[in-house]
């Protein structure tokens, strides 16, 4: 039996549509299996919920200490990448192909014919960003340092920017603590996988704040 302290998110009043959306995911390195579960259960719940495969942007960084930076800086950065693709746009045509699969760049092909495109041209700023890591609680203090900066940084990123900023960071004590919060626990029951519920706010906070944003309150 899994442990009975996980709690998820309670069942939504309202469906938020998250097809006009456009979110971005940084994720933490330290502690692979437990993120890539994350990540993976994430991906899967902004899909349920309407968000395009193309409007959904994966970036890593080495560890949970950098997710503040990271996240003001795709932030800042898709608010330019936005305000640089419209005038292109108007420009030429042309111009358009030149901006096609910068969002995911993928291996050079070798083919004379151009690749058909594989993602859309970035138009809009994110309307969230998600932040996962997983801290894992050592014999040093460095766990109660980290896990103090990161939270402190994310929340601040978010009421800075406007822009909702997720706190997927599992601060567990034990490793069995944050497998079966990733849903990929050792024992029989495998948990619950807290990526979805961060998916799930994502789409929730980014699709009211466009709304509030609007003045309609
Ligand atoms: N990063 C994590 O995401 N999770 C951890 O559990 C974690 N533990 C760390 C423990 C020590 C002793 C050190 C030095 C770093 C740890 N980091 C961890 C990495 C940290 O978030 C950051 O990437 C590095 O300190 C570089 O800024």
């Amino acid at each position: 039996m899994s442990d009975p302290t996980i709690k998820g998110l309670g069942a939504p009043t309202t469906v938020y549509d998250g097809a006009p959306l456009r979110i971005a995911i940084v994720h933490a390195r330290w502690n692979d299996v437990i993120i890539n579960a994350l990540v993976e259960g994430t991906v899967k719940k902004l899909k349920e919920l309407g968000v395009k495969q193309e409007n959904i942007v994966l970036k890593s960084v080495p560890g949970s200490y950098e997710l503040p930076m990271a996240a003001k800086m795709l932030i800042e950065g898709g608010k330019t990448q936005s305000s640089n693709a419209a005038p292109s746009m108007l420009a030429s045509t042309t111009n358009l192909l030149s901006l096609i699969d910068t969002v995911n760049p993928t291996t050079p092909s070798t083919s004379s014919t151009p690749a058909p495109p594989k993602s859309i041209i970035p138009t809009q700023p994110f309307n969230a960003i998600i932040a996962i890591g997983c801290l894992l609680k050592g014999s040093t203090m460095h766990f109660e340092y980290i896990c103090d900066a990161v939270s402190h940084g994310l929340m601040r990123v978010q009421l800075d920017t406007g822009t909702p900023v997720i706190f997927g960071v599992l601060t567990c004590l034990t490793e069995d603590q944050a497998l079966e919060r990733a849903g990929v626990g050792r024992k029989g029951d495998k948990g619950h996988n807290h990526g979805e519920d961060w998916g799930a706010a994502a789409v929730e906070l980014a699709a009211q704040i466009a709304d509030w944003s609007k003045g309609n309150v």
